[in-house]
């Protein structure tokens, strides 16, 4: 089987990484992403380890996925590892003080972008068959609700049970299917998150020795070249420095 991975979000963080990563282990690339500048720098960095196919692509343009996956160059056709790793969070108040908007855009990224991305690639997995494989980027979000969490939590938790069901359907196709999810984890995620607060990146990540993009990028490797008789179906990780709250209670006062 030849080794192609398409990574959505390559351009920042844990996409970005995992890019390099699987790079230096040989693998052919498709890179995606919207900023097309981050793609070409990328692009040019990889060029003496690895052929790179970069697509300057939004994954909320169903259309566009379509068409960008139905017209890869014969050279990337081959696909044996798609990486859903394009998302993002966008807030953090409570629900009954959330922008709507920022909600629909959370969910047609983390949500709608990821289905269609995985109904686009579904063919040419199959094909591949035994020893393909989909790495979806869940997150501790999907699993314990925190406050501010809302909408976010919630598609990450769509995320978990889709990649369940695929591997239901699969069955039998040899394409194995992963919910990865990590915990806190320093990228730009958080500026995204905070419409660009340096001070609340550097307050969060400050002193806690968080998951670093590479990490992630090493767990994803380890998980494509597992032998193919092997399913990670769900791999929750958190740095040391981060555990387990208790239950709120609200009191009469
Ligand atoms: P970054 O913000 O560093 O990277 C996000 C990537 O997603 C960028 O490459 C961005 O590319 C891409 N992206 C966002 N929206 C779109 C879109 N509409 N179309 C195409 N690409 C898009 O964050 P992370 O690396 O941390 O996040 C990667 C994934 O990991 C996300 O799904 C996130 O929810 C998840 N995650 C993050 C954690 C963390 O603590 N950092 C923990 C658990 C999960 P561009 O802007 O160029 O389009
Ligand atoms: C990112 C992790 O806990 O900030 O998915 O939501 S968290």
């Amino acid at each position: 089987m030849s080794n192609t991975a398409f990574i959505t979000g390559a351009t920042s963080g844990f996409g970005r990484a995992t890019a390099i990563r699987m790079a230096e282990a040989g693998w052919k690339l498709v890179l995606t992403g919207r900023r097309s500048e981050r793609l070409q720098e990328l692009q040019q960095q990889l060029a003496e380890k690895t052929d790179v196919h970069i697509l300057t692509l939004d994954v909320r343009d169903a259309d566009a996925v379509k068409q960008a996956v139905a017209e890869l160059p014969e050279n990337f056709r081959d696909v044996t590892l798609l990486v859903n790793n394009a998302g993002l969070a966008l807030g953090t108040e409570p629900a009954q003080d959330c922008d709507t908007e920022k909600w629909q855009r959370m969910i047609d990224t983390n949500i709608s972008g990821l289905v269609t991305m995985t109904h686009a690639l579904l063919p040419t997995l199959i094909a591949q068959g035994r020893g393909a494989s989909v790495v979806n980027i869940g997150s501790i979000a999907g699993h314990w609700p925190y406050p501010g969490g809302n909408v976010y939590c919630g598609t990450k938790a769509f995320v978990e049970q889709f990649s369940y069901g695929l591997r239901a359907d699969l069955a039998g196709t040899g394409v194995r299917v992963t919910n990865l999810a990590p915990g806190l984890a320093e990228s730009e995620f958080t500026l995204v998150r905070t419409d660009g607060n340096q001070d609340a990146h550097d307050r969060l990540y400050e002193g806690a020795e968080p998951i670093q993009p590479e990490d992630i990028a090493e767990t994803i490797y380890w998980i494509a070249s597992l032998p193919p008789h092997l399913n990670v179906n769900q791999l929750e990780m958190m740095p040391a420095s981060q555990s387990f709250g208790p239950f709120s209670i609200s009191r009469k006062s």
